[in-house]
């Protein structure tokens, strides 16, 4: 019912709807239209309420990442159609998994803050409140386990298109950065839940800076923000065009197996193809050429003896030669 509130005052744009229509056209008494009105307020809506004229949105609401702020009229199909806001939350990937089996595929998660975000093998993500995009998205497709790593790539695609509709020009570090003016603004972390043969569900999470200026010291070398690269963007436009952007990649992946849509973003938008690097594991690093990213998404290089090796995502890190790229 909240949802219908909040869309019937969107709908009405710049005018005013009364409490009365509302109530009339959602069936429910002006008490408890006053009552969804105050929980609107309290999730961020800046509603204003003028005597004997009713109620409509004081500003645009394009900030806040609210289920019927991304969801409405977003056209897609179920990617982002359901969202589950939190303000603050121990990590979305967690909270997602916890609810996995429950929910539809497409279903996201979104949390002003986390208190204890995850990066890759342990590592930790910084989620300051309001200052970034903190969000895991579920999916369900009905694949083989070992096709679940390939979605980091698609996800990383989907950002690189969402960021370009939106005037950005970003690249990606393969497998799971994205970066910005050489740092590092988004980072990706994909979990999944399988039997043998079977996916349960699958939690792509996704980490993007949008307003943060001060870094922590142990990562001010290598983040940046998309603010800090002077770049004023809405977040909810953000999540929109990230939806529509996946959903599109996705579906061609599951349903047709196409994954050169994909390969061929994160190819031209590469970081290190054409580079040297170090790849580290286990704390042992070694330089590197990288030639390209095959059809399975891993890494082709070439080591300093002449041979040719193909990296899969979840084992390496990659350094760049003079530091993070
Ligand atoms: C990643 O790991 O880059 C994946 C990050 C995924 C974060 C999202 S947020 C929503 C969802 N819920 C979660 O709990 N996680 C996901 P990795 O490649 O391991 O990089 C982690 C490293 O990046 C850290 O060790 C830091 O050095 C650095 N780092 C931490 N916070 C950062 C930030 N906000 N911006 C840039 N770099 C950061």
């Amino acid at each position: 019912m909240r949802e219908k509130v909040i869309r019937a005052i969107l709908d009405s744009g710049e005018n005013f709807i009364s409490g009365e229509q509302l109530s009339k056209e959602l069936g429910i008494s002006r008490t408890a239209i006053w009552k969804h009105i105050n929980a609107l307020r309290e999730e961020g809506y800046n509603i204003e309420s003028v005597n004997k004229k009713g109620y409509r949105l004081a500003e645009k609401p394009d900030d806040i990442l609210s289920s019927e702020n991304i969801s409405y009229n977003l056209p897609t199909e179920f990617i982002g159609k359901k969202i589950v806001h939190f303000d603050t939350i121990g990590s979305t990937n967690d909270y997602a998994k916890e609810i996995g089996n429950k929910v539809r595929g497409g279903t996201l998660i979104i949390s002003e803050q986390q208190t204890k975000g995850k990066g890759r093998l342990g590592r930790s993500w910084k989620s300051k409140s309001g200052d970034g995009i903190w969000m895991s998205l579920i999916i369900k497709p009905k694949i083989d386990p070992y096709k679940a790593p390939f979605l980091t790539l698609v996800a990383g695609a989907s950002i690189v298109e969402a960021l370009s509709n939106l005037g950005v020009d970003v690249l990606i570090k393969w497998p799971n950065d994205i970066i910005l003016n050489n740092k590092k603004i988004c980072g990706i972390l994909t979990e999944l839940s399988a039997e043998m043969e079977r996916v349960n569900y699958i939690v792509i999470g996704i980490g993007i800076n949008i307003k943060t200026l001060d870094f922590p010291n142990e990562i001010k070398e290598k983040a940046t923000s998309l603010y800090k690269e002077g770049y004023k963007i809405s977040r909810a436009d953000i999540v929109r065009q990230f939806c529509i952007e996946f959903e599109k990649l996705y579906k061609g992946y599951i349903l047709d197996d196409d994954k050169e849509n994909t390969l061929d973003i994160c190819r031209k938008h590469s970081a290190v193809i054409g580079k040297q690097v170090y790849i580290v594991k286990n704390n042992k690093k070694e330089l590197v050429k990288c030639i390209d990213i095959n059809e399975n998404g891993n890494l082709i290089i070439k080591e300093n003896n002449g041979d040719i090796k193909e990296i899969m995502s979840g084992e390496v890190s990659i350094r760049g030669i003079k530091g993070y790229v």
